[in-house]
């Protein structure tokens, strides 16, 4: 880690750099995920660095949907795990949800370190004896060959075929695009974190939350336990999330006017 002294201005960001950075270097985060990051940083810093209430209003809504869905699963690729291993825990266990590893760039090894990384924080696994023990532990799902989603050609149309392949919504945080289209048309609700309004993923899940990764999962868990399903479904259907979108927009482009 780098020494970067807490009085800095920009010491969380700061300190987020070097976890992805640690990422890559555990073999965990595609060199890719730099990137990734580094475009998440341009638009948090035009967002103001803070959940703006139009990411409220999404995570009020995502909340609600988790809660609703039959079979949730949890999608994990390398910068997520990185960044939130244990906010992605947490809220496995709140959605009795399993999560299952889904990268995009395909590197030797990189997913099973995902998954060990995972059980290290905590997570379950049918080949893991040592968390098997540990009170509402999610599982950690792995790709097969077995189950292929359709419309999609690269790495992630391997699923499990009792994960994301059976999920009715697939909460995918930080994704590429073409994934969530195959989703959706397979008529399942995908469910988004992205900084980027204007992404193609953003555009077409059912619910985008724009806001950082990080300050989103502690949020979403604490409103998924404070839900009550008398009104989440009325919270679903009165959701838009072009009109969300709209606004984070707005807000972006107040910021450049000054
Ligand atoms: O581990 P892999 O191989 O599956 O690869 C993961 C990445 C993220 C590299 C891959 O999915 C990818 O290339 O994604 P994109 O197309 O760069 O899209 C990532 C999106 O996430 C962009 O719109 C970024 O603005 C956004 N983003 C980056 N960091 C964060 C973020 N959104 C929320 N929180 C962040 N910390």
């Amino acid at each position: 880690m780098t020494d970067v002294p807490k009085t800095h201005p920009r010491y969380l960001s700061l300190t987020l750099r070097d976890t992805i950075v640690a990422g890559v270097a555990q073999g965990i985060t595609s060199v890719h995920g730099l990137i990734a990051h580094g475009r998440g940083e341009a638009f948090d810093y035009l967002i103001g660095e803070t959940t703006q209430p139009f990411a409220i209003e999404a995570i009020h809504a995502a909340a609600a949907m988790l809660r609703l869905a039959k079979h949730p699963v949890i999608s994990v690729n390398g910068n997520v795990a990185a960044l939130v291993p244990d906010g992605l825990i947490e809220l496995g266990q709140v959605l009795n949800a399993p999560l299952e590893v889904n990268i995009f760039h395909t590197e030797t090894g990189r997913e099973q370190r995902i998954r060990e990384h995972l059980l290290k924080h905590k997570a379950r696994s049918e080949t893991s004896p040592a968390n098997v023990g540990v009170e509402g532990a999610p599982d950690v799902l792995m790709p097969t060959t077995e189950a292929q989603l359709s419309y999609i050609d690269s790495n992630r149309k391997f699923v499990h075929p009792d994960g994301i392949f059976k999920a009715d919504v697939v909460f995918v945080p930080l994704e590429d695009g073409d994934r969530c289209e195959a989703l959706r048309k397979m008529g399942k609700a995908v469910v988004t974190v992205d900084l980027n309004p204007m992404s193609r993923t953003a555009q077409q899940a059912s619910i985008t939350i724009v806001d950082n990764v990080v300050r989103t999962l502690p949020l979403l868990c604490k409103e998924i336990r404070e839900f009550s399903d008398s009104t989440a479904a009325d919270t679903v259907s009165q959701y838009s999330n072009e009109a969300v979108l709209k606004k984070a927009l707005q807000h972006i482009s107040r910021c450049g006017n000054g």
